[in-house]
């Protein structure tokens, strides 16, 4: 019987396609991170690999190159060395799709709840604040009718985009390295470039991938460029803004307030000064967090791996060019 290492306990969906696909699952399922000699260990006597969170470097892949597939129960795969498993041919396969409504979902609320310095709020009840009422107090800013600017506009961007136009009639400009036409004509987004997204966006939403060009491009300088009345939300990677600087942008009043469902690093300490800010709104990285997108999140997983055992072409391939 093939033999799949599973990093963490996944949904009942995806791990029952596998078992009724006569495939031995071995789930990781203590609440701690592998190691990763557990992982290659571990991943010694297995067939294909199923990954949630841990890294997939060259190293591991060098020891674990008898893998057939591994498939990752995300999609995002900035924690991979994709030409590494492609030099190996190892097929590599991701979940595109079916969380992009529950990512961009958490950028909405994520996004009102800046707007209206909701998570402080709530923890001025827990703490007895909640006293005299001031009309001058609590403040927040209204959404209909302004910008929204999305960098990177793929999947999960076009439902937020969709979200906030249908919901605040807002309008969409948007930064990608090419256009998407097929979403611009959908929504009526507009190209602009980055300086432009920088300095026209009031709420400005970051769903692009991790990559060399995109790490830390929201730093000190992008900061100053953008609107004091502007609000950051990124829902992506940690890795895409500069957590110090996007601190300091918000004591400084350069951008007005910044909700983050991705931190770095992950997870936030719970002293970090962000946490206490009235203007900004944490979650602790749930954006795909439904039992709806989990499932289906684990059920593409499954079917990579099934795939993948069988020699087959995996459905969600992140490197195609391994069939070469
Ligand atoms: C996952 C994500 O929950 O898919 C992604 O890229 O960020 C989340 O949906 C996370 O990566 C853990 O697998």
């Amino acid at each position: 019987m093939k033999r799949v290492f599973v990093t963490r306990v996944i949904p009942e969906p995806g791990r029952k396609l596998l078992e009724d696909a006569g495939i031995t699952v071995v789930e990781w399922k203590e609440k701690r991170k592998l190691s990763k000699e557990e992982l290659i260990s571990c991943c010694s006597q297995a067939d294909a690999l199923l990954c949630v969170s841990s890294p997939v470097d060259q190293e591991f892949l060098q020891a674990s190159k008898h893998l057939k597939v591994i498939a990752l129960h995300s999609v995002g795969y900035d924690h991979v060395d994709v030409a590494a498993a492609t030099d190996l041919g190892i097929p590599i396969g991701n979940t595109p799709g079916v969380l992009s409504a529950a990512t961009a979902d958490t950028a909405f609320l994520l996004m009102l709840a800046t707007s209206r310095k909701a998570f402080y709020m709530h923890k001025t009840i827990l703490k007895g604040e909640w006293g005299f009422f001031e009309p001058t107090a609590n403040l927040g800013i209204e959404l209909r009718g302004k910008t929204l600017g999305i960098f990177g506009l793929g999947k999960i961007g076009l439902e937020m985009a969709k979200a906030c136009a249908g919901a605040f009639g807002m309008k969409v400009i948007y930064h990608n390295r090419s256009r998407n036409e097929p979403a611009e004509k959908l929504i009526n987004a507009q190209w602009v470039s980055f300086d432009e997204l920088l300095a026209e966006s009031d709420v400005l939403s970051v769903h692009t991938a991790l990559t060399t060009e995109t790490a830390g491009r929201f730093n000190t300088a992008a900061f100053a460029r953008m609107k004091p009345s502007s609000i950051f939300i990124n829902t992506a990677r940690g890795g895409i803004h500069h957590e110090g600087d996007l601190q300091r942008a918000l004591e400084e009043g350069q951008i007005w307030g910044a909700g983050l469902d991705v931190t770095n690093p992950e997870p936030m300490m719970s002293d970090h000064p962000l946490l206490n800010m009235p203007n900004v709104a944490v979650l602790p990285h749930i954006g795909s967090a439904t039992v709806e997108t989990r499932n289906a999140m684990s059920i593409l997983a499954a079917q990579n791996i099934i795939a993948g055992l069988n020699g087959e072409r995996l459905p969600y391939p992140v490197n195609p060019e391994v069939y070469r």
